[in-house]
């Protein structure tokens, strides 16, 4: 194409002559957004575009799903399964038969040595819906280990516990469109602009028909803070002092909700005396936000005729992480915003299937969020399964968070990892370091090779990525959508289901529990099981799905039968009065003492360590590390420091330094910014030996999940640069 002198826009995008588009959902965050990926006249993977028609992105993708079907050629992907017998040994490629007969033994090994619970099975938010199901299957109904759990405990832990406490049931209640229809919007640690583009954008969109007052409470000034109304740099783990404030300042003006709180809750007198205790000015003193503001936000927020809370890692990530969300749950339930357009308590959350490992993967329980502790339960799987309800444990085993100490104390002696790199994302990683190294046997199943926990392995089994694959992810606002496969799997990886299947076998060799073979018979499988429960997906299919560019649960078969097309599914949750899962149909209110726990800054540790991500990497850098357009904005680790710290430190703008802790330490890059206070330094998460070396990770008591966002470090100048240069690119694998 020309362009003349004079043309206005110069710039064209390249035409990649796609001739063939298929349908997918995005595989990075929770987002997701609906994709379509190109293949040019040779077959070729060479583009990724916005589905226009899809009501979650209408047309756009944040930067990572815009080069996402990069992923398919990029380096570091496995092809072939491996195999040593000691990690201290190299791997020699296997055959597919051998690896997972060596994996069934060895699993049956150390069964009959140690027993059932003795070995562990590690899961992630990241695989396909169907798949979670069938490992579930696999795992519940025949290996038969309780020490089953997934990443998600790292994660979307202290929402599951919070929404369980609060309402009864997991799920969040809101959905995307409340941006449409609220009148006041508080946002606790969520950076969404960085970490949910997509949302992000509905929201501005909404803000600009429509102009309603944004309150973000972050520590850090994230790019959201910087677009808000009232910005709440609120003490690091104390969000639950705040809400009690705001709650203690409802409460004594008489602006809650009495006729909902009468008719819809249980709790209000237990939760009157505890906020009771909190009123501003002593909050102040603990969580640092002056009297007149929380005062200020409170009116602000009970008097909006909807108002809304959304939340990500800045709450769930901390020693009080389930009480943070049963926290926003009570706020929202006092002013009654539970249920209506704009008014509710949306959980963002992380992983592109975060929800539909809690939905579907029996990780916690049994599948369709029934579980271990009812026997009715038991007794009705065990049934659909074909599985002696007496086989399943009757209570739930080990989150991912103390399945580690238990391999320290030997109590796990085998572990199976299913797409997750705990040496790079769990805290504290000397200690995983030393765990890792204890197992009698570890299996990676990743689809990358170089992901850096593949070096404790014992096995290693290529997997395939993405829309190499065929099924369903559920995002923030549960909806289902479609993933078709664009491309067969690299090499002579398996997708996670073939695998599952194809282990399952070694176990049943009579093929007495059935396992489809395809993903839409698991889905047939999983539509059966959700008849009558809060996730029901009775009325969906795979083609019902992509034709609808997803639908939102529940929607069932008379939904279904009685809908027009497009399909609608569940907009929001608890709609109706006495609609919460609790047995009396309320939902609870509940008194949240604070107790503080946290590792704080000291004379020799004083600055707090915050840590997260960036809007061009995802997590551990096995995808986006390898993907130059991502790759390109971030390559190497650093920490943001205020220029007022870094100047009484002696610290140069882009000079390497050592963050200490009482863990380990970290060689990063320093930037000098005025997003992190004087007393603040943040590292994102994304690189190996990095800023999990200096975590401490107190676990909160509910949710078992880690504070990764506060812990207490000091910083110290190096004089040798290029030596330091030479550590941090060493430490970094891709
Ligand atoms: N680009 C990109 N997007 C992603 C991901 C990714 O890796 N990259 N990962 C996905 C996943 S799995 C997740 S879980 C989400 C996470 O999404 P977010 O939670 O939005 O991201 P984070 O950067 O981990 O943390 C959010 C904020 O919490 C703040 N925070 C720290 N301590 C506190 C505190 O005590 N109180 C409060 N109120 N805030 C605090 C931090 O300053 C930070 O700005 O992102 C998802 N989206
Ligand atoms: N300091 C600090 N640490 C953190 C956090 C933080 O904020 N601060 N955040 C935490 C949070 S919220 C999360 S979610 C965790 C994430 O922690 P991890 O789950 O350990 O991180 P990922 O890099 O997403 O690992 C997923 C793996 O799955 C692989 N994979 C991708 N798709 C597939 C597939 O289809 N099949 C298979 N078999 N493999 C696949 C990827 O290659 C990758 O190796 O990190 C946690 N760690
Ligand atoms: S916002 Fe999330 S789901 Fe959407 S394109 Fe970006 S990473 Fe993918
Ligand atoms: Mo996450």
């Amino acid at each position: 194409m020309l362009f003349g002198r004079n043309r206005k826009n110069p710039i064209a995008i390249a035409d990649k002559k796609v001739v063939d588009w298929t349908y997918a959902t995005c595989g990075y965050c929770s987002t997701g957004c609906a994709i379509e990926v190109g293949k040019n006249s040779e077959g070729k993977v060479v583009a990724s575009r916005g589905v226009g028609g899809a009501d979650v992105n209408r047309g756009k993708l944040c930067l990572k799903g815009m080069y996402e079907h990069e992923l398919f050629e990029a380096t570091g992907r496995g092809d072939t399964p491996l195999l040593r017998s000691h990690i201290r040994q190299d791997f020699q490629p296997a055959q597919w038969d051998t690896a997972l007969d060596h994996m069934a033994s060895e699993i049956k090994r150390i069964q009959q040595a140690y027993g059932r619970d003795a070995f562990a099975v590690v899961s992630t938010g990241q695989i396909l819906t169907e798949e979670f199901y069938t490992l579930g299957k696999l795992t519940r109904g025949l290996i038969g280990t309780n020490n089953y759990d997934g990443n998600t405990t790292l994660c979307m832990a202290s929402a599951v516990s919070g929404y369980k406490r609060s309402f009864g049931s997991d799920g969040p209640p809101g959905c995307y469109g409340d941006f449409e229809h609220t009148h006041c919007l508080l946002a606790w640690g969520s950076n969404l602009p960085e970490q949910h583009p997509i949302i992000y954008w509905r929201l501005k969109e909404a803000m600009e028909k429509r102009k309603f007052p944004l309150i973000v409470v972050d520590p850090r000034v994230t790019m959201l803070a910087q677009f808000a109304d009232i910005h709440l740099p609120v003490r690091p783990g104390t969000d639950l002092v705040l809400q009690n404030a705001l709650m203690h300042v409802i409460l004594e003006e008489g602006l809650e909700d009495k006729d909902y709180i009468e008719a819809n809750t249980s709790g209000i007198e237990e939760l009157r005396a505890e906020v009771a205790k909190w009123d501003p000015t002593t909050a102040y003193k603990v969580c640092g936000i002056d009297e007149d503001t929380i005062r200020n936000v409170a009116r602000l927020y009970a008097k909006a005729p909807s108002a809304m809370h959304i939340w990500t890692m800045g709450i769930n990530q901390s020693t009080h992480g389930s009480d943070g969300v049963v926290g926003i749950n009570n706020l929202s339930l006092l002013t009654g915003n539970i249920g209506k357009p704009g008014g509710t308590a949306l959980s963002i959350t992380g992983q592109c299937n975060a929800m539909g490992t809690r939905e579907w993967s029996s990780c916690s329980g049994l599948p369709g969020y029934r579980a271990l502790e009812n026997p009715d339960h038991r007794e009705e799987i065990g049934k659909f399964w074909n599985v002696d309800p007496g086989f399943f444990p009757t209570k739930r085993g080990l989150f991912q968070t103390d399945i580690f100490p238990a391999i320290e104390t030997g109590q796990i002696k085998g572990m199976w990892l299913v797409a997750t790199n705990p040496i790079t994302s769990m805290p504290n990683t000397a200690r995983i370091r030393k765990t890792l190294e204890k197992l009698e046997f570890l299996v990676v199943q990743d689809a990358y090779v170089d992901m850096e926990t593949t070096q404790y392995a014992h096995l290693y089994l290529p997997a395939a990525v993405w829309a190499e694959k065929e099924g369903t992810f559920t995002n923030t606002e549960r909806r289902v959508n479609m993933v078709r496969k664009v491309t067969a799997p690299r090499g002579d990886s398996k997708s996670d289901l073939d695998i599952f299947n194809l282990l399952a076998k070694r176990f049943d060799p009579g093929q007495k529990v059935q396992f489809p073979e395809t993903p839409a018979g698991v889905f047939d499988e999983m539509r059966e099981l959700s008849r009558g429960r809060a996730m029901d997906i009775s009325g969906m299919d795979h083609d019902l799905i992509e034709q609808a560019r997803g639908i939102q649960w529940p929607y069932t078969e008379s939904q279904r039968n009685s809908d027009d097309p497009p399909p609608v599914g569940g907009v929001r949750l608890y709609t109706q009065p006495g609609s919460f899962h609790h047995p009396d149909g309320r939902a609870k209110l509940i008194a949240l003492p604070f107790i503080d726990n946290n590792e704080r800054p000291d004379e020799q540790y004083p600055f707090w360590l915050n840590s997260g991500r960036l809007v061009e990497h995802f997590h551990t850098r096995t995808r986006t590390g390898k993907v130059g357009n991502n790759n390109k904005f971030s390559p190497i680790p650093f920490m943001e420091i205020n220029p007022d710290a870094a100047a009484t430190l002696g610290i140069r703008h882009q000079e390497y330094v050592r963050c200490v802790s009482r863990r380990g330490d970290a060689i990063v890059m320093a930037m000098l910014t005025q997003r992190v206070p004087r007393d603040m330094v943040f590292i994102p998460f994304h690189f190996f030996d990095c800023v999990n070396r200096l975590t401490l990770g107190l676990l909160d008591p509910h949710s078992r999940q880690p504070a990764f966002k506060q812990s207490a470090v000091r910083i110290e100048t190096i004089v040798d640069q290029i030596g330091a240069a030479r550590i941090s690119r060493e430490r970094r694998t891709y």
